[in-house]
């Protein structure tokens, strides 16, 4: 421990801290637009500065570590002025269309400029036009880009893919794309303080859907989305229920409120028939099996290891799944044509823009079975627009019946959710009977880059792996390439901690909330009746009217595809 004195205020505090660090564990509020901790640290923004007794020069608190007897001034008028100057350098390079920008109320920028009584106006600039392709899910705006690398960091040091880097030299040095790696994963557009990345926004298609009486509009909230959708409305989780939410889209104007719940518990009806089957038929599937819902893994897999490809389950995601069963089942139940129908997904993702584009995910060659993704932020930006009061709406249930979801479909929004779900459905495949207690019935063994398990279940044994973010993707699957780890069935999700901390998500300055948002997504299985996917009534009917049973032809042909082959 040193002796530090902050503002006047003395402090005993760790010597292995730095000054930001230290000030922000007393109370003490420093600015920063570039600090990511133990990510990027390395005092670009010149916004965290501060005055130390003694010190000529004024230091960069965010890597400065503390010293015994340090004196150190957060806000004297040396340190506001040069704050202020650094923050008007960056608002002379930066296009301040604030009303229109995706990131107003939400910049943290603009937040700093407010705190500091700078004004954003005041420097009119011309910026080149815009050459980046506004057709790609990810939208990348130079003229906004503070270049605190933040992106770079992300995308290198927790998903290891190396999208982005400094390019050129001296005043022209800016950010860039030097690879053309992109899972669209989304990290980089959570963790930007501004909007120099973002999502490409489709809420305008889906309003117009809306409005158009020729259309019926469908929609399916993902899992991870019923935990985060209301963050920015100040409505605590608990109070934010499923059925707030399905209100909600009722009252943005959709016919049909879903949910991706229902398909999450088809997929586990198929994917664990699929595993049954490579477990059972040596030698005829390839062993391990991937889970294959998460389409920024899907990427990641097809760019950087092509050739294990084939290991991936076939069974299409629960998006894609709910989308090909509203076009033909429940188009049949209507009496419509599909082409009269309009299914939108809310996700928690990126990369599920992409997805719905992939023309081998549709079950029928030119019909589109997801017509528009929107991500759970697009979702908060409509429910602003149309000026819902989250706080005073009333539960609603969801539609049956495709609206109905057990407590193994929630929790494919936390990282481990797929896995668990899958393996208690086979459990019940197997034996007949439903896992003993659902909630200890897995004892993972925790490595440092992923988990792992073995059940053995009437005589069948299943080796698991479980991993989050693609870094520790990266190194699951080169140690499955070169032999030093083995596994049956392996689960991956693109974003840390799967769905919760999607791409897609609510963003909170500083804050990490994928493992908060997946707590509550376990509570929410805890608290449902039924834990187990075939147990769903309206799963085990959309088998007897139209499916057969799991890998039947039928779902071969609507609930499968070999994109990934
Ligand atoms: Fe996900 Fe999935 S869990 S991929 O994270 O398998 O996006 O929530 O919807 O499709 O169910 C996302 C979440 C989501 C699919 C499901
Ligand atoms: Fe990297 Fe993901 Fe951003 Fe693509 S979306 S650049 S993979 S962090």
């Amino acid at each position: 421990m040193v002796n530090i004195i902050i503002d006047g205020k003395k402090l005993q505090v760790r010597d292995d801290v730095t000054i930001l660090q230290a000030a922000r564990e007393n109370g003490f509020s420093i600015p920063t637009l570039c600090y990511l901790e133990g990510l990027n640290e390395i005092g670009a923004c010149r916004l965290c500065l501060v005055e130390v007794k003694g010190q000529h020069r004024l230091v960069s608190s965010c890597n400065t570590k503390v010293r015994e007897g340090m004196e150190i001034s957060t806000r004297s008028a040396k340190v506001r002025m040069a704050r202020r100057l650094n923050v008007e350098l960056i608002l002379s390079q930066h296009n301040c269309n604030c009303p229109s920008c995706p990131r107003n109320g939400n910049c943290q920028l603009q937040k700093v400029a407010a705190q500091l009584g700078v004004n954003v106006e005041t420097y009119p600039k011309k910026f080149r036009p815009d050459t980046w392709n506004n057709a790609f899910p990810l939208n990348r705006d130079e003229t906004k880009c503070v270049k605190c690398m933040r992106c770079i960091q992300v995308c290198d040091q927790v998903q290891n893919m190396h999208v982005w880097d400094l390019v050129n030299t001296g005043k022209r040095t800016r950010v860039g794309m030097v690879q053309d790696t992109c899972t669209l994963c989304g990290q980089c557009i959570t963790h930007c303080p501004v909007a120099a990345l973002s999502a490409r926004d489709d809420t305008e298609k889906i309003w117009n859907a809306i409005s158009d009486p020729e259309k019926i509009v469908i929609v399916q909230p993902a899992p991870a989305v019923r935990t985060a959708w209301a963050e920015e409305a100040n409505v605590p989780r608990e109070m934010a229920t499923p059925e707030k939410l399905a209100a909600a889209l009722r009252h943005l104007g959709f016919d049909y409120v879903f949910d991706t719940n229902f398909s999450a518990d088809l997929t586990i009806m198929e994917e664990s028939a699929e595993l049954i089957e490579h477990l059972t038929h040596a030698g005829k599937y390839p062993v391990p099996m991937f889970t294959s819902c998460c389409p920024g893994w899907i990427r990641f897999l097809k760019k950087e290891y092509p050739e294990m490809v084939h290991y991936m389950s076939t069974s299409k995601s629960p998006m894609s799944m709910f989308s090909a069963i509203v076009k033909s089942y429940y188009a049949k139940l209507l009496d419509v044509s599909p082409e009269k129908i309009v299914c939108v997904a809310v996700m928690p993702c990126v990369a599920k823009k992409y997805e719905a584009d992939v023309p081998e995910v549709n079950s029928e060659p030119g019909i589109k079975d997801t017509d528009y993704v929107i991500t759970t932020r697009e979702l908060v930006r409509m429910l602003k627009a149309a000026n819902v009061d989250v706080a005073k709406l009333k539960p609603e249930p969801f539609d049956k019946p495709l609206g109905e979801g057990t407590g193994g479909a929630v929790i494919f929004g936390t990282t481990g959710g797929v896995m668990e779900a899958a393996v208690r459905n086979a459990y019940y495949m197997l034996t007949g009977k439903n896992p003993p207690d659902p909630d200890h019935f897995i004892q993972w063994k925790w490595l440092d880059r992923w988990r792992e398990t073995e059940i053995t279940v009437a005589g069948v044994t299943v080796r698991i792996a479980v991993t989050s973010g693609l870094g520790c993707a990266r190194d699951l699957v080169e140690a499955i390439k070169n032999g030093s780890a083995h596994y049956d069935f392996v689960e991956v999700m693109a974003c840390p901690g799967g769905c919760s901390g999607g791409g897609g998500q609510p963003i909170h300055e500083g804050e990490e909330l994928a493992w908060e948002r997946g707590n509550y997504l376990k509570e929410l299985d805890k608290r449902s009746k039924l834990r187990v996917s075939y147990e769903n009534p309206y799963i085990q009917e959309l088998y007897k009217n139209f499916l057969d049973k799991p890998l039947s032809e039928k779902a071969e042909h609507y609930l499968h595809t070999n994109q990934v082959n």
